[in-house]
């Protein structure tokens, strides 16, 4: 990632170089946890830094495609439910900043990328949710694939992220369901709601499948797998995703909007189409059907923001103000005490 940061660790130390010389893959490979208070190769470190606030960004990014349908729920108890998921991806988003500080950069500096257009977040939100089954399909397609790529990051060989990875899984799992319940509800309902949901899984499929990055071959950083970060390639991850959630569309009615796709019963996997890698990178560099929209309400929101931070501030300085002046007095009168004494 781009990020600029403030880098407050300890000088780290040189790149890593084969298993059986090297301590620090020693470690990684007998599956030991890396804290951050541990020595670790400067790679390792701007490596995390990278993915590990990429990902806190497209949380609170991913939060905008569906806090804009919480006024339009369809019901009370969707409406609930709609904010607790939303409300979740803003917790996600700060449990991930908070791991990145850990490796000495500053959340301010990590925002201001994001900000300024120098960050990646993930391409998927920049996708436009216009039907209620949109909503439908990012709890059951996308939070199912956030979860294919994510479980295996709960082993992720850097502590904080691996433990924050644990319980933001547990919250993508409860919305998955939601997704696909909301999915399988509109499948038993009219037909103009059987075919809102076919319309919305036609545009969000490719997208979705784009989510795990380019080709392996593609893949620029494939040394996260020597170091425990990336336990699965792009491609593995695309491949179990399609092998789990083909069945799942056939349950639900919804045909899968690809010609090519068969059972290789040879391959014991599901092939599938091309996908148009052509779209994936403009979306990547900014120019997808919402790019603009998400960054300047990500902007507005965080502008509009700042007197909530200021006043956090002025009254966290006045509590602790008062705490100096009260700890002054009790020490005043304990010593007054015991001159007295
Ligand atoms: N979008 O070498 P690779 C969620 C970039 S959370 C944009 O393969 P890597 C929850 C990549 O950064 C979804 N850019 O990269 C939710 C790199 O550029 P860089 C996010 C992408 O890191 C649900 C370049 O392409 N999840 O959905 C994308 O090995 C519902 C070359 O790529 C995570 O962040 C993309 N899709 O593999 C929230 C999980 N793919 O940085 C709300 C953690 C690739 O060199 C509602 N991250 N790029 O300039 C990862 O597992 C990995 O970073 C990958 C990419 C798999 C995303």
């Amino acid at each position: 990632m781009n990020a600029s940061t403030s880098e407050s660790r300890p000088a780290a130390t040189a790149a890593p170089t084969a298993v059986g010389t090297d301590p620090f893959l020693e470690r990684i490979a007998n599956d030991e946890k890396i804290e951050p208070q541990d020595d670790m190769p400067e790679s390792y470190r701007k490596h995390l830094v990278r993915q590990i606030s990429q990902h806190a960004h497209s949380e609170i990014v991913g939060m905008l495609p569906e806090g804009g349908w919480i006024t339009r729920a369809p019901s009370l108890k969707r409406k609930e439910v709609l904010l607790a998921k939303v409300q979740d991806e803003g917790g996600h988003g700060l449990y991930l900043y908070a791991a990145a500080e850990t490796l000495g950069v500053n959340r301010a500096d990590l925002i201001d990328a994001l900000h300024s257009g120098r960050a990646k977040y993930s391409s998927i939100f920049n996708y436009a949710t216009d039907t209620w089954a949109d909503i439908g399909m990012i709890g059951w397609l996308v939070d199912g694939a956030a979860i294919m790529n994510q479980v295996p990051l709960c082993r992720c060989s850097y502590g904080p992220y691996a433990r924050a990875m644990i319980r933001i899984c547990k919250e993508e799992s409860f919305h998955q369901r939601q997704g696909f319940d909301i999915v399988h509800n509109l499948m038993r309902g009219t037909p103009e709601q059987k075919q809102m949901a076919q319309d919305s899984f036609d545009r969000w499929w490719w997208p979705t499948l784009m989510m795990f990055g380019p080709h392996d071959s593609d893949s620029v950083h494939t040394q996260a797998s020597e170091w425990g970060i990336k336990r699965l390639s792009n491609d593995e991850l695309r491949q179990r995703f399609v092998d789990v959630t083909v069945p799942q569309a056939s349950f639900l009615g919804l045909t899968i909007p690809d010609p090519a796709l068969r059972w290789n019963a040879e391959r014991g996997h599901y092939d599938f189409g091309a996908l148009d890698w052509d779209e994936f990178w403009r979306v990547v560099k900014g120019d997808g059907p919402c790019n603009e929209a998400r960054l300047s309400a990500r902007v507005k929101a965080f502008n509009d923001g700042a007197w909530v931070r200021e006043a956090a501030v002025t009254h966290a300085r006045k509590r602790s103000a008062r705490a100096a002046n009260q700890s002054d007095v009790r020490g005043a009168t304990s010593s007054q005490s015991r001159a007295a004494a």
